[in-house]
């Protein structure tokens, strides 16, 4: 049978839903991939979601109110005849369009998926639910003509149960991504990075028990290394359920009652606990069990606090030795999306000789984070609220905050994240200050047990360079990006710079950095050259070594970028140079500075 876009379902749910609670660990639970080929078609004009007088198919209240639905309807189905799935190319999920066909590179806009699959529940009172990793930017999703609900944010996880929907053949997935810049959008329009769009990370079936643990968090609790701590959550409980956690390898086994679909808190103490840390990055395997299920996870236990101007990790002063990263692969081109795109670039952290990495400007994928927790490496990760984000929008400021709650919702148990940052370099102002302190009591409401910050910036005065920023306040590490001797700045006079930074709290360099083409030589004083990198780097350093408080850096970054901001011929050619590693995977000189620097440092903090 031909297979075309119907529309059906755009009656049958005139309202938009959301996606529903997230469930986490998704990597452990029962699942089926529905990765692979999608059938797609490009709709720049959106005609699959519009009528003609640009009403969303899916919002027409009466079934008679648009010429589109008097044409071309018959039995409260809606054919657009001109669409045909079956005849369409294929992109690969998970990946972004635009690195798999070279029409698409530039492509800012809609495009439709379609997925056909066959799934059985494998016992008639088990539930199913449809998950996706992440969706540049805005998800629709539609199965088998009925709307599942809506997502925004390109960056974190959200599901939609499917169990009423399913059939055991021919089910026809067909999912609305539009990755369009929108200027009260999480990120706004104007960011340095490529704008990726599609869905970019896996898509999954799970299947669950009708009673089944959604969410949980084991963690040790603030400022202790002895007592577990977190709560279980359970869906669709209907009476007295039994949950045991355990921990075979510490002998620890407690059992909860649980008897409604909220967050049940336990607290159990052990005195063994071997704490997880770069140098020995130690996971625990966690068991979550109830009478219809059990949940493993790999969980490493450690506190991360400050003390005046020290970051204490397991109760010692650490140092972050770090790089930012984006979620690239610059060997392949596009978004990193797999454990392999997590090794390469994690691996080039270690070889660097990082103990931690500031996954920059969005949450990365569950590899990045799982992998980091395996390889010993502390994680700073962030939300998209980069640059001039819309402050004074309530909606913004949702959108933001749901974006916040996913990626703690999934990521609460990685040891490896030490910090959740609310933001890079926004501009300061009143309502701006209002929209962090908002983010800054969400994260402290779900985690109170890690550290919160921004990348904020710097200003000169007199010679003087000033971090005051009223945000400040709020943060429990002081960061700031600043760029001497590529945005300004003297190189040679770096060394004697003054600071005047205004609290007494860690201090961490978020970034610093300047572009090199690999390949490119010539004088420290020739811009473009792995020389001025290299000598950039150098002055930078004896320049930060001396900042008050110093505790840590992320310089500015670990490999070449793609971004539509970096135009200029024969340098950049669409790459952000700034890279350590060039988009061949070719270390520049600066990357050997930096190396020979850390030594010395993990030397001093032994
Ligand atoms: C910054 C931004 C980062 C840019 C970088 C640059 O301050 O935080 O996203 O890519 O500068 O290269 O200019």
């Amino acid at each position: 049978m031909q297979r075309k876009l119907i529309l059906y379902f755009l009656f049958l749910f005139p309202f938009l839903a959301h996606s529903q609670g997230l469930i986490t660990n998704t990597f452990n639970r029962n699942t089926t991939t529905l990765d692979g080929t999608w059938n797609y078609i490009v709709d720049p004009y959106e005609t699959g979601y519009y009528n003609y007088r640009y009403e969303p198919y899916d919002q027409l209240k009466e079934k008679n109110n648009s010429a589109f639905y008097n044409n071309y309807h018959t039995d409260n189905k809606l054919e657009l005849v001109e669409y045909d799935f079956d005849k369409s190319p294929t992109l690969l999920v998970p990946r972004d369009w635009n690195s798999q066909d070279e029409k698409l590179f530039y492509y800012e806009g809609t495009i439709w998926y379609r997925k056909s699959f066959d799934y059985e529940l494998s016992n008639s009172t088990n539930r199913l639910f449809l998950y996706f990793g992440a969706a540049n930017y805005k998800a629709e999703v539609y199965l088998n003509g009925t709307k599942l609900g809506v997502h925004e944010g390109g960056f974190t996880p959200f599901n939609f149960e499917i169990t009423s929907i399913i059939q055991p053949k021919d089910n026809y997935l067909v999912v609305k991504v539009d990755d369009k810049r929108i200027k009260e959008g999480i990120p706004t329009i104007n960011t340095d990075w490529w704008n990726y769009g599609g869905i970019t990370r896996d898509v999954k079936l799970i299947e669950e028990p009708s009673t089944f643990i959604q969410d949980y968090e084991v963690q040790l609790s603030k400022g202790s290394t002895n007592t577990l701590s977190g709560f279980v959550k359970l869906n669709n409980v209907t009476k007295e359920e039994k949950v045991t956690i355990s921990i075979p390898e510490l002998k620890i086994s407690k059992i909860l009652a649980v008897t409604a679909d909220e967050k049940v808190s336990f607290e159990i103490s052990s005195k063994k606990i071997q704490l997880w840390s770069p140098e020995s990055p130690k996971l625990y395997a966690v068991y979550i069990k109830t009478t219809q299920e059990t949940l493993e996870d790999q969980i490493g236990f450690r506190t991360i606090q400050t003390e005046g101007p020290q970051i204490m990790l397991n109760n010692k002063p650490i140092f972050l030795r770090g790089i930012s990263i984006h979620e690239e692969n610059p060997m392949r081109g596009g978004r990193a999306y797999n454990e392999a795109d997590a090794l390469v670039l994690l691996n080039w952290a270690k070889e660097l000789g990082c103990n931690y990495v500031r996954l920059a400007h969005y949450p990365h994928n569950e590899y990045m984070v799982r992998m980091a927790d395996k390889m010993g490496l502390m994680v700073w990760e962030e939300i998209p609220v980069y640059w001039t984000v819309d402050f004074s929008n309530q909606n913004t400021l949702k959108n933001a905050e749901n974006q916040l709650t996913e990626a703690i919702t999934r990521d609460i148990n990685r040891a490896s994240i030490i910090i959740w940052s609310m933001a890079n370099e926004t501009p300061p102002s009143e309502t701006r200050n209002n929209f962090l302190i908002e983010l800054v009591k969400k994260t402290k409401s779900l985690d109170d047990t890690r550290l919160v910050s921004a990348a904020l910036e710097k200003h000169s005065k007199d010679g003087v360079n000033i971090v005051d920023d009223a945000i400040g306040k709020y943060m429990d590490i002081v960061a700031f990006n600043q760029y001497t001797g590529w945005y300004g700045g003297s190189l040679e006079k770096a060394p004697d710079a003054k600071w005047d930074i205004k609290y007494n709290k860690p201090v961490v360099i978020s970034e610093f950095g300047g572009g090199a083409l690999q390949g490119l030589h010539g004088t420290i004083n020739e811009r473009w050259t792995e020389e001025y990198q290299e000598y950039l780097y150098q002055q930078n350093l004896k320049m930060i070594e001396k900042i008050p408080n110093i505790s840590g850096m992320s310089p500015w970054i670990l490999a070449d970028f793609r971004s539509p901001k970096r135009v200029l011929p024969n340098i950049q050619d669409g790459w952000n140079r700034k890279g350590l590693i060039s988009n061949n995977g070719v270390k520049k000189k600066a990357f050997y500075t930096l190396q020979n620097f850390y030594k010395k440092i993990k030397k001093e903090y032994e």
